[in-house]
This record gives structure tokens, C-alpha cells and sequence, in this order.
């Protein structure tokens, strides 16, 4: 009988609630039984048969299941196979999950640029102020009669992108919204979901707090004699791998772009309308926000083709610029955001009907660059507050939404891991770990229309699958489970001399593009992850994957007895 620790079992390192789904993944092991055990192995709780084989294409593995779902017991356990070895350890119990959603969100504190990190919130991740970012340059390619190349602003504050130290509009755009749609969708969770920042005292949620730490620098993105937002602010070159104090080379803003004007747009109409409920502790910001927004949707009206290609800038302008591009050339979407958002915060028909809302049938799953269905979860999440011009789309719009969703859930549990994500080799690329974050979010909307919890189970999946139950075996984020990410592309992590990475930080995970050329385990879709400093395209952090998934697991928090 095998007595040691496997990595071949594939688990949520971290848990299961007591009435969900439990199941483990075993790699190459004959059929036969398996048992669940106290960790020492001294109690068995459960005792199962494994299923037959099934072969993850995208991983070229042979899997069995092991399904312990009817085991309630509340506790720490393992599985164990005889044959094979035994699992890390995970709990079943409420609430699971909780320091996950936690750790996460916690996640974004230690992204704050402009902001010492002292010991009393950040323990042994603690570091000096870097980015003051009050002395930011006008890049050349931004400059304007008003304020010519080389003007001085203040642009503090802010959330680092990634594992860069760069602050990117675009990105910012879709987090600062998919924090905020969590509020909105959970206000009363997320009213008691604490982290542990100097703000946390304070009258707000800790989310909130969190997302105006980024707001607040967003606002200093625009410009205030035309309303148009600069793309980013940032190096003209990605830093070394030092902390931020050390990071000292010049900042600048670049040029204004539709994309980012009109992700502001969205984001600060959707905040001003969550930040009215503060008006007392805030007062006049709810108004700010929303003189923000129309003055960006009013630029990008008059400048919809102004696009951002870094290398065309580059041809014209100096110093070249190469961090992280954010580039799209299809706005259309980035319109219809806008204007649902401007729509929903201020009830007028005009912002409705400005651009067609509904092009074709489609529900695109969010990223960075395709923030369609953003609109379209927003719209529906309100659609007990709107005008006759939208409420009679919205039948439509739910359809399209559960059918999004029915997609998604088709047949998962006929895959050999019986996760949502990894049905399709696409889901695997840079930043896959997202795509199975936000296929939860997708699948968590159906389950609001419908009140059907194979939803919710569904969701369940790819949290099960970001925390372990994956072809890598790895916990994705780090600091939680067992294996998890050691190494991730991340400066603060590789340059404070701490051996463990800044904790509450999702990898981008499996990637087969590898586009950093690094050593990889495996060119395979699902196995194409490195866990190693070399590797931004796997084993880069981003504020725009942390984001789905601080939503996926404080949704199925609040959700975990339907
Ligand atoms: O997440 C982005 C991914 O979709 C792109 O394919 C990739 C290459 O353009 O860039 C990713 O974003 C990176 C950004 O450009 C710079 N900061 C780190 C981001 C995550 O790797």
C-alpha cells in the first residue's frame, strides 16, 4: 500500500461545501478502490470505486474519478489510493471558501503603487512606497496645446497591472468593473468580506475601498480641457525584477485612445451609481464620477478611429514606448459599454439607444479587449429599474444569456477532470485562468435568471479547477492549497528576498503559445504552464484574473446553500 503523498490526485487543495459536488481526478492509476481518510489516514470517512478511464485530450492523460459527493462529514481529509498514494489535504465544510474570496481581494492591496505597505496589513510582505507618480510626464505622443510634451501631472495611486509596474486604463476598465459588479450583484456579502486594509474601518465594504484606491488614480487619466483618457501611464520599459522603490526610471501618460475613453466611461458611470449609496462619507464623488463619464463618452463620440498601435506611435514618437500595449482596434463594444452603463446610472433613452446595442446574437465571454457582455449583465442585473426602451430587449437579452451559459455547461461532466474549462483547447492562452473565472461569472448569470443550482455546480467546477482539480495538479493562486505557484512573474514576489510570492495572486496559468520561449513541462494546451519567474505568458499575476475570481468565489460564498 502506497504511504506517501501524490501529486496525481488532482483536488481543490482548498475544499468542498458539504452539500456540493466532491470530486478528485487521479492520473494513470488502474481501476479499483479509493478512500477518503483523516490526513494520517488513520480514519477512513468514505469508501468509493473509481470510474473508468477517460482520456484529457489537451492533456494526454488518462483520468479515473473519484466521487465522494454524498461524503457530508465536516473535516480535514485526503483521498487515498493504494495503489497510488495520497492527496493533499482539503476540508469539507460551510464557507469553504471564504478565505479565498479574502485572500484574493487582499490581492489587490498589495498591487497599490503610491502606498508603503506596512507590516500591520501586509506581514512579511511589507515594503517601502514606490511610484509616487506626482511628477508624471506628458509623453510626446500625448501632447496637446494645453499641455505640451514634458507638462508635469499628479497621477497617483493606482493598482500595478500585473507583474509590471505599469498602470494601463484598458485593464483597469474591466476589473475596476467586474469588483463593482460583484458589489452590485452581493451587496450584503460583500458588506462583511474584510481583508485587513487601513481602510477597512471605514464606512465602505473593503471592495469598495479597494477599487477607489484604482478610481481615484483613473479620474487623474483624464484630461480635463477635452475629457479624452490617456491610454496608460508608464515606463517607456518594463522595470528589472526589483521592488518598487527601486523602480525609478521616468513615467509618462501616452497618448489619449477610444478604447480606453470609453472603458473609463463605463466604469465610471457604473461607479457613480454604486458610489451614491456613500454619498454621506463621500460626498460630491458619485457626481464626479459621472461628470467624468459623460465628458469621456462625449471624446470618444468625437474621436471613435483614435486607436492605440504602439508600434505605429513608436515611428513617431519619442522615447519608444514597449510595456504592455492593450491595444484594440475594434471599439465597438467598448461603445456599447459606454453607453449601457451611462444608460443604466442615468435613465436616459439617449444613451440607450446612441449605438446598437445587440449587433448579432452573440455573448462573448469578458477580457481585456471584447467588454460586450459586460453591458449585457449590467443591463439584465437592473432590468427591474429601466426605461420601456430597454426593458422590452431584455426577454431577448436573458435568452441570449442562458443560452451563453447552456453552451458552457454542455456536457462538462463528460470531460475526464468534468470541469467547464478546458472543453475547448481555446481556453487555454495567455491569461486562460481568467477565461475559466469569468465562464463561472457566465454560468453564476444563468443561475440568477433561472434559480437552477446545476449553475451554480457548474461555477463550482472551474473554482475546483483554478484551486486543483487541473491537469497541472496546481493551486493557481498563491498562498492557498498546497502546490501552489512558487514562482510566479511578478517583481514585488522575486525581488523582497520573502522565499514565499505575495499571497492572493491568480496565475495566468496553461498557456501553449509560450510566448516568453521559457522551459516548459509541456507544450500540451493544459499542461503548457510554468511555474517559474521566466514565464509571463503562464506564471504572470494580472489584476484582470484576480478580479473573476475574488467574483466567482465570493458569488458561490453567498450562494453555497441554493
Ligand atoms: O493579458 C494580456 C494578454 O491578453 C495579451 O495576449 C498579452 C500580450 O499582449 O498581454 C497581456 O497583458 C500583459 C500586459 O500587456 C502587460 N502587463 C502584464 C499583462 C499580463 O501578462
Amino acid at each position: 500500500h502506497a504511504q506517501h503523498l501524490t501529486d496525481s490526485i488532482r483536488v481543490n487543495q482548498v475544499g468542498f461545501y458539504p452539500a456540493a459536488p466532491k470530486i478528485a481526478v487521479v492520473v494513470g492509476a488502474a481501476a479499483g478502490p479509493f478512500y477518503i481518510t483523516t490526513p494520517d489516514r488513520a480514519t477512513v470517512v468514505f469508501t468509493g470505486q473509481l470510474s473508468e478511464a477517460r482520456e484529457a485530450k489537451l492533456a494526454q492523460q488518462q483520468a479515473r474519478i473519484a466521487d465522494f459527493t454524498t461524503l457530508t462529514q465536516q473535516g480535514t481529509f485526503v483521498v487515498w489510493i493504494p495503489t497510488v498514494g495520497f492527496s493533499y489535504p482539503f476540508r469539507i465544510q460551510p464557507n469553504v471558501h471564504e478565505g479565498v474570496a479574502q485572500a484574493a481581494l487582499k490581492g489587490y492591496y498589495y498591487q497599490r503603487a503610491s502606498t508603503a505597505l506596512p507590516p500591520a496589513y501586509a506581514t512579511r510582505w511589507s515594503r517601502a512606497l514606490g511610484h509616487p507618480d506626482t511628477r508624471v510626464l506628458v509623453h510626446s505622443s500625448a501632447a496637446s496645446a494645453t499641455r505640451p510634451a514634458g507638462t508635469v501631472l499628479s497621477s497617483p495611486r493606482g493598482w500595478y497591472d500585473a507583474g509590471d509596474y505599469n498602470k494601463y486604463i484598458v485593464n483597469s476598465g474591466i476589473t475596476v468593473a467586474t469588483l463593482l459588479s460583484l458589489y452590485e450583484a452581493f451587496p450584503a456579502y460583500c458588506a462583511q468580506l474584510k481583508t485587513g486594509i487601513p481602510e477597512s474601518p471605514n464606512a465602505l465594504p473593503d471592495v469598495l475601498d479597494e477599487v477607489l484606491w484604482n478610481l481615484r488614480w483613473m479620474l487623474t487619466m483624464q484630461d480635463p480641457n477635452d475629457g479624452g483618457v490617456y491610454h496608460k501611464l508608464t515606463n517607456a520599459s518594463f522595470d528589472g525584477m526589483v521592488l518598487p522603490d527601486q523602480a525609478t526610471a521616468p513615467r509618462y501618460v501616452v497618448q489619449k485612445s477610444a478604447a480606453a475613453t470609453l472603458d473609463f466611461a463605463a466604469v465610471l458611470a457604473q461607479a457613480s451609481r454604486v458610489l451614491r449609496r456613500f454619498d454621506r462619507p463621500l460626498p460630491g464623488l458619485a457626481d464626479s464620477c459621472l461628470r467624468a463619464s459623460r465628458q469621456a463618452w462625449d471624446w470618444a463620440r468625437a474621436h471613435p478611429a483614435v486607436l492605440y498601435r504602439q508600434d505605429e506611435m513608436n515611428k513617431q514618437f519619442q522615447p519608444a514606448i514597449v510595456t504592455g500595449a492593450y491595444g484594440d482596434d475594434a471599439v465597438q463594444d467598448e461603445f456599447i459599454w459606454a453607453a449601457a452603463e451611462l444608460y443604466i446610472t442615468t435613465k436616459e433613452d439617449r444613451y440607450y439607444s446612441a449605438v446598437p446595442l445587440f449587433p448579432d446574437a452573440h455573448v462573448p465571454l469578458p477580457t481585456w479587449n471584447q467588454v460586450r457582455t459586460l453591458a449585457y449583465y449590467s443591463l439584465v442585473r437592473h432590468k427591474a429599474s429601466l426605461t420601456p426602451a430597454a426593458r422590452q430587449d431584455m426577454p431577448k437579452l436573458e435568452a441570449r444569456l442562458r443560452a451563453a451559459a447552456d453552451a458552457l455547461q454542455q456536457n462538462y461532466k463528460a470531460q475526464a477532470y468534468q470541469t467547464v474549462m478546458g472543453k475547448a483547447a481555446a481556453d487555454y492562452s495567455w491569461g486562460g485562468n481568467a477565461t475559466a473565472a469569468n465562464q463561472g461569472i457566465a454560468l453564476i448569470q444563468a443561475y440568477h435568471l433561472t434559480s437552477d443550482p446545476t449553475y451554480l455546480q457548474a461555477a463550482l467546477s472551474n473554482l475546483d479547477y483554478l484551486l486543483g482539480r487541473n491537469a497541472t495538479g496546481y493551486c493557481f493562486l498563491t498562498g492557498s492549497g498546497t502546490k501552489s505557484p512558487q514562482h510566479p512573474h511578478h517583481r514585488p514576489s522575486e525581488g523582497d528576498g520573502v522565499v514565499e510570492p505575495v499571497p492572493g495572486l491568480l496565475v495566468g496559468g496553461p498557456n501553449p503559445g509560450r510566448q516568453d520561449k521559457c522551459a516548459y513541462p509541456s507544450a500540451l494546451p493544459a499542461l503548457a504552464y510554468s511555474d517559474s519567474v521566466c514565464s509571463y505568458a503562464s506564471n504572470e499575476i494580472a489584476i484582470n484574473w484576480n478580479a473573476p475570481l475574488v467574483y466567482l468565489a465570493a458569488a458561490l460564498e453567498a450562494l453555497q446553500n441554493k
